[in-house]
């Protein structure tokens, strides 16, 4: 048996195993084989690291730290994620299959999120209210929530975990991460770099395991103020349960059936480009896919044949190989899932451009491959059009004109993300106007940011990512009412 890297989770300061000693394979998607393992956490292990966030809450150096040192503990955590950007970024591909290339450059970035939300920690603001009472002094507070957890999915799990981990901890709040069973041992990696950040003992815990066996208690904890999750929607509406029986705050950030859509006065080989983009890298397994392209009927042709013969010169491969542009499927049963779903368009009477299978190539057959693939003369009722596939398929759907466009792009369950590719620049903000998400791009697709709000409409999701109104996320506003008035004057009567 190949040597195993060992990552054990972070509790109150502690790298420790689960209470029974129980691990979890961690397999790498390019050679199907566990190269890691990580600890198998169960019920005893959620109240351990819910308790050792609750303590750093409530007593110790935390609570009492001013807002300017916990955002410079921020901003030196961001500068050791630029240190050791290449080594997290290695883990994350033996986990997740992605290329280095981009999580490389993703991991990189990340450290702006801890520079930016560092640099806000001491702008959290109150202010004085003039009420109708003139005796009283009234003024108000925005305190941190509590124990937040933070559950992520295995896509791009460092990324998604630094979009919550950096306000909630620039808020004040303490943390519990439950990273996704697939895709744990770069989490737990990044902690060594949260102790030598300096950052107080139980301010932030892991807690690896199966989201089905601690996923509802740990969102049901008394002890947890607010649940920041990205992932399924399913599983997201039982999140979003559990959590509602507790009353507690939550952010979603869910599926996506996101259209890009191109119209003829577009620069069309642009629109390719970003079609491309949309849906093949990541192997489409990113929650802002361009999974349904549509695209105008009078360059409907040119545009399919040129989405596909583009697409069809993409080199699979080993994801750590700088000249790899797709790589396999994170899982194996994401990767049955997405496999399924050509069936499932072949039957709907989809025709097929590209792709459709698996790989024929000796040197992937260990990999959870799959090819880049694309359906035309799809029609939005298809389930290949309504469903999130999170893989790399492509549904190319023909339109009229602007009004069928905005009728086919809002006519799904989803809001996430959406594209428009035109040269026109009234078109372009109408469009932006008439889209229901919670991000249009015009003439670009995939761009995020750190400054820039990041969140669903229907059900992509609840809540923003990213930007200044983030850190509200995991605030609650206090109200001070001081009398300055003596006596008080009767105490019957609501004054
Ligand atoms: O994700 P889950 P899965 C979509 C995508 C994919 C589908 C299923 O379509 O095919 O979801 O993927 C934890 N209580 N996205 O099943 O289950 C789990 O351990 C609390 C979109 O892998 O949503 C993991 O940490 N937590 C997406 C996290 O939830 C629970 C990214 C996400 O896993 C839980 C990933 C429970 N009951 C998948 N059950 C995006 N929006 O980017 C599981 N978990």
């Amino acid at each position: 048996m190949a040597e195993r890297v060992r990552f054990e989770n972070v509790v109150d300061g502690v790298r420790l195993g689960s209470a029974d000693g129980r691990w979890i394979e961690s397999a790498n998607p390019f050679t199907g084989k566990p190269w890691a393992e990580v600890p198998h956490c169960g019920l005893d292990d959620v109240d351990r690291a819910v308790d050792a966030a609750h303590k750093a809450f409530v007593k110790g150096p935390w609570p009492s730290m001013t807002a300017s040192a916990r955002g410079k503990l921020l901003r030196r955590l961001g500068d050791l994620i630029e240190r050791d950007a290449a080594r997290l970024a290695e883990i994350e591909v033996k986990d997740n299959g992605k290329l280095l290339a981009e999580m490389a450059g993703q991991v990189r970035y990340m450290a702006e999120w801890f520079h930016y939300f560092g640099g806000l920690a001491d702008k959290i603001e109150g202010g004085v209210i003039p009420t109708d009472k003139p005796d009283m002094f009234t003024y108000t507070k925005r305190e941190p929530l509590g124990v937040v957890v933070c559950i992520t999915p295995w896509n791009s799990p460092l990324l998604l975990l630094t979009w919550k981990l950096a306000p909630a901890l620039a808020a004040g709040n303490t943390i519990v991460i439950k990273p996704s069973e697939f895709t744990s041992c770069s989490t737990l990696a990044f902690m060594d770099l949260i102790a030598e950040a300096g950052f107080p003992q139980g301010v932030v815990n892991t807690l690896t395991g199966f989201g089905s066996e601690i996923g509802t208690a740990l969102v049901e904890h008394p002890k947890v103020a607010k649940v920041a999750f990205t992932g399924g929607d399913a599983t997201g509406a039982s999140v979003y349960a559990a959590a509602a029986r507790g009353i507690k705050h939550v952010t979603l950030e869910l599926g996506g059936k996101s259209p890009n859509i191109v119209f003829a006065d577009a620069a069309i080989d642009d629109a390719v480009k970003g079609a491309i983009s949309g849906i093949f890298a990541a192997s489409g397994q990113t929650c802002i896919a361009g999974s349904r392209l549509l695209v105008q009927r009078a360059v409907y042709d040119e545009v399919c044949e040129k989405v596909a013969s583009f697409a069809a010169t993409a080199r699979l491969g080993d994801p750590m190989d700088s000249g790899t542009q797709v790589g396999p499927i994170t899982t194996q049963p994401q990767r049955r899932k997405v496999l399924d779903y050509m069936e499932v368009a072949r039957g709907e009477g989809a025709r097929c451009l590209l792709g459709g299978g698996t790989p024929d190539r000796p040197d992937l057959k260990d990999g959870w491959f799959v090819e880049p693939t694309i359906f035309a003369d799809v029609s939005n009722d298809m389930r290949i059009a309504r469903e999130e596939v999170f893989g790399p398929i492509l549904s190319i759907i023909p339109f009229e004109d602007d009004e069928e466009a905005v009728e086919i792009a809002n006519d799904t369950i989803y809001g996430l993300a959406s594209g428009v590719w035109t040269s026109n620049i009234r078109r372009a903000f109408t469009m932006a106007d008439r889209i229901r998400a919670g991000t249009v791009w015009v003439n670009t697709y995939r761009a995020v940011s750190y400054l820039a709000p990041f969140g669903g409409y229907k059900k992509s999701g609840i809540g923003r990512e990213s930007g200044q109104h983030a850190i509200d996320e995991y605030l609650q506003t206090k109200c001070v009412w001081i009398n300055l008035a003596e006596g008080v004057p009767n105490p019957f009567v609501l004054r």
